[in-house]
């Protein structure tokens, strides 16, 4: 069943649990062209969670900011291509919230591992913020902590599990929202991680 969190924002519990195995192929194959790193966030630290992309476009952050390229810094070369099973999964979670046309053109694909935590930030760097976001959890479980438009603005807590899509968009696009570290755990199938696919529209 879908649960509305507030206007804008839908959860589909499990709604990517028909396509696991093709997406953790999918996430396979990337990682082994572009691996996961810890970035630098523009104040100069680490961010503990490991990041990789797919698709025209990549967010990648360096002490110069935060941006989508289509050059993974690292290789030089062009971010994997998003694979068609991750772009119609989007598409049809977005559909399903209300969102119809999402055609994505960056996956940011996010690696947490026990003690791994995102703190509260927006989602702006994308041309055009009428374009929802859709996020699809994998592996361990995860708080996901969904705040308002101001950063001391109080936050929800939504536990997410493997296989569950959330659809942002409209009046929830810029709420601040984060991650609490993530607490030991371990899966059947990722083992001891938790992986995020995050599409977006950024160009
Ligand atoms: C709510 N990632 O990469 S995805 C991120 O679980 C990011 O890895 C988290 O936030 C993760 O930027 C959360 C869910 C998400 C993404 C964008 C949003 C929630 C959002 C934008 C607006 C509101
Ligand atoms: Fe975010």
């Amino acid at each position: 069943h879908d649960e509305t969190l507030c206007a804008g924002a839908v959860v589909l519990r499990g709604f990517a649990l028909t396509n696991e195995k093709p997406l953790l192929r999918a996430i396979e194959t990337i990682a082994a062209q572009a691996p996961f790193r810890h970035l630098i966030t523009p104040g100069g630290f680490r961010m503990s969670v490991g990041m990789t992309n797919a698709g025209p476009l990549g967010w990648v952050s360096d002490r110069r900011g935060y941006r989508y390229d289509a050059v993974d810094p690292d290789s030089g070369k062009p971010w994997p291509a998003m694979p068609d099973v991750f772009r119609e999964l989007a598409g049809a979670a977005a559909a399903r919230a209300g969102f119809s046309g999402f055609v994505p053109d960056a996956c940011l694909i996010n690696r947490y591992e026990p003690g791994t935590r995102l703190t509260l930030h927006q989602d702006r760097n994308e041309r055009d913020l009428s374009q929802p976001i859709v996020s699809v959890s994998l592996g361990i479980p995860a708080v996901f902590l969904f705040g308002g438009m101001q950063r001391t603005d109080r936050a929800t807590r939504i536990p997410l599990a493997h296989g569950d899509v959330v659809a942002w968009g409209g009046p929830a696009r810029l709420r601040y929202h984060g991650v609490l570290p993530l607490k030991p755990n371990h899966h059947d199938v990722l083992g001891d991680c938790r992986i995020n696919l995050t599409f977006r529209r950024a160009g």
